[in-house]
């Protein structure tokens, strides 16, 4: 089986190389990713030591650069990661967004209906259900709920997620979609709340909550984000959406205490700072489908991903360190300098 990556240089897309090398030992993988500033190749350090693994610095938007990694590697199957995935970033500049998101997946698609039909999977996201009320725990996603996305980043993954359906309807790509809720772990980007609430602490910096800190995420660990996906690819049948998700709500506010107990850090760090634009209050995935379908249930309880996080973020500072003292300082200052 050869398998392509896209967008493997980011946070679950290198979980997803490590844990494919790990677990398939007959299988190459080709990574294609553009390295935004969200990509690292550091991060692939190991993985481009062995000779099961390939990458292509190509940006997924340019059609021809795609064609000639198709013609040249000619995948068995393509797992589409790259993406741009921040919310705050999309709320500043949401056409990059539509364009990576939306067009870049269109044309890993059409390649694959070029190339004789590759197997396909687009990594799409809770987040385009829209939100949840804080006061209906009753209430999860299910694979039939509304799309309501609220944010420019979700608004374009929703449209990759509903052009990937319309592939498989019209012209039968052979193509699956995963819906997964809020991921943390290894090589997570420090811009997201867990990564970014631990550097920040380590430094002895504010903590910026936003709001009051009541908005609800469903957090999974990447490792177990990785086996649905794998999963899918092997057993799912084309045309079907899968959530995928733990039954793990939590407010920010509490994960961010516990991020200070575990890092030995006083609470007198949290800082309430001006709510994210549009700001989604609670996301809750049922992954029903996937566990009477597949048989995928999370392995990894909350308490033990989230110090196995804490460790890999302590014991790998030189992998952080890097990426904040660049350009991230000026994202940093724009983002929370007078918020
Ligand atoms: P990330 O930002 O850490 O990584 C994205 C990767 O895509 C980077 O390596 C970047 O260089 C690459 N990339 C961006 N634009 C590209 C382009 N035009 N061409 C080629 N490569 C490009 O993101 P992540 O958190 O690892 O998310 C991966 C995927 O999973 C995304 O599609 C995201 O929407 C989805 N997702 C993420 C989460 C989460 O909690 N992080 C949850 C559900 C779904
Ligand atoms: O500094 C912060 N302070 C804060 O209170 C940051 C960065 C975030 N937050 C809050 C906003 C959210 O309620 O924490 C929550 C999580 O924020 P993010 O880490 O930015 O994630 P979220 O917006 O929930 O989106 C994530 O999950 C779904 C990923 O970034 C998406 O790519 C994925 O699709």
């Amino acid at each position: 089986m050869r398998i392509l990556v896209t967008g493997g240089a980011g946070f679950i897309g290198a979980n997803f190389v490590y844990y494919t090398l790990k677990n398939h030992p007959d299988y190459d993988i080709i990574c294609v990713d553009s390295l935004t500033y969200a990509g690292n190749l550091s991060t692939l350090q190991k993985a481009l030591k062995s000779p099961r693994f390939t990458f292509y610095r190509q940006d997924i938007r340019d059609r021809d650069g795609i064609d000639a990694i198709f013609q040249k590697e000619r995948p068995d199957a393509v797992v589409n990661f790259a993406a741009e995935s921040h919310v705050d970033r999309s709320i500043e500049t949401p056409e990059l967004f539509l364009q990576t998101n939306i067009l870049g997946a269109q044309v890993m698609m059409d390649a694959c209906l070029r190339y004789g039909n590759v197997r396909f999977h687009q990594v799409s996201t809770d987040e385009i259900y829209g939100d949840l009320p804080l006061d209906r725990p009753d209430l999860l996603f299910t694979e039939n709920s509304p799309l309501r996305p609220s944010s420019p980043y979700s608004a374009s993954k929703a449209g990759a997620d509903m052009l990937t359906l319309a592939y498989f309807r019209t012209y039968g790509l052979r193509a699956t979609v995963s819906r997964c809720s809020n991921n943390y772990g290894p090589f997570q980007f420090p811009e997201k709340l867990i990564p970014l609430m631990i550097a920040n602490a380590l430094e002895d910096k504010p903590l910026p909550v936003y709001g009051q800190g009541l908005n609800v995420r469903d957090w999974l660990y990447v490792a177990d984000h990785c086996r649905a996906v794998d999963l899918i690819l092997e057993k799912g049948e084309p045309g079907q959406v899968y959530n995928v998700g733990g039954h793990n709500e939590m407010r920010n506010i509490d994960i961010v205490k516990l991020l200070c107990a575990q890092l030995g850090k006083p609470e007198s760090l949290i800082t309430f700072v001006t709510d994210r634009k549009g700001h989604d209050l609670r996301y809750a995935i049922d992954p029903a489908k996937i566990r009477a379908e597949l048989g995928w249930e999370p392995q990894t309880p909350f308490a033990e991903g989230l110090k196995k996080t804490v460790r890999w973020y302590l014991d790998n500072r030189p992998w952080w360190e890097q990426i904040i003292s660049g350009e991230y300082r000026n994202y940093y200052q724009r983002m929370y300098g007078d918020r």
